[in-house]
């Protein structure tokens, strides 16, 4: 069975009100995460220690693998935006209860948490990813991940959210400016109904 692109969970042009545009929304999907897909389709094809392998056994089996490098970097890409569009919602950035708690208990204030991600994804030199993680101590986590890594391969818990800081994320939107464009995403298009239902589900 090969791998297949998502659909988006809204229309293209559902986010723009929020600050992702519907040109970005189309690149991003319809090209970017399309040629993950199609390219480790091309990978798997090629390789009998890949076939039939789900897509989560693949990022483990690449990991760390110089030579599977490119396997597990279209692999942790198709990963990483297959969740990240249900992580944003055209009504983002309203936190629940039982997760604002949470985000409180662990990080001081919901205003620390947005502070420590956002650092998190200026800090992350080039390409790569922000998330807020559930670790395994059963504490709220802010990791950070280069190009298509993700908390999966590295073990650093489970993902509840990620924001894509490659350029092409937000260059339509808010150009150079990837400071700016995580605290939109932070505040307006983060689905955070879905980070807590991933919470409840941990
Ligand atoms: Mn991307």
């Amino acid at each position: 069975m090969a791998f297949e692109l998502p659909a988006l969970p809204y229309a293209h042009n559902a986010l723009a009100a929020n600050g992702m545009c519907q040109e970005t929304l189309e690149l991003h999907h319809g090209k970017h995460h399309q040629a993950y897909v199609t390219a480790l389709n091309g990978f798997v094809e090629k390789n009998d220690a890949l076939k039939g392998k789900s897509l989560e056994e693949i990022i483990h089996f690449s990991y760390n693998k110089p030579d599977l490098a490119p396997v597990f970097n279209n692999a942790g890409q198709h990963w990483n935006h297959t969740l990240f569009w249900p992580m944003m919602s055209p009504n983002g950035g309203g936190i629940p209860g039982a997760l604002e708690n949470k985000l409180t208990d662990d990080f001081g204030s919901v205003a620390a948490f947005k502070d420590a991600f956002k650092t998190a994804g200026v800090g992350q030199f080039g390409s790569g990813w922000a998330w807020l993680v559930l670790a395994h101590d059963g504490k709220l986590k802010i990791t950070r991940s280069p190009n298509g890594s993700n908390p999966l391969a590295t073990g650093e818990g489970k993902a509840l959210l990620g924001c894509d800081v490659w350029e092409h994320s937000y260059y339509l939107d808010f150009r150079n400016r990837r400071p700016d464009y995580l605290q939109n995403w932070l505040d307006k298009l983060a689905n955070y109904e879905f980070a807590e239902a991933a919470l409840k589900a941990a």
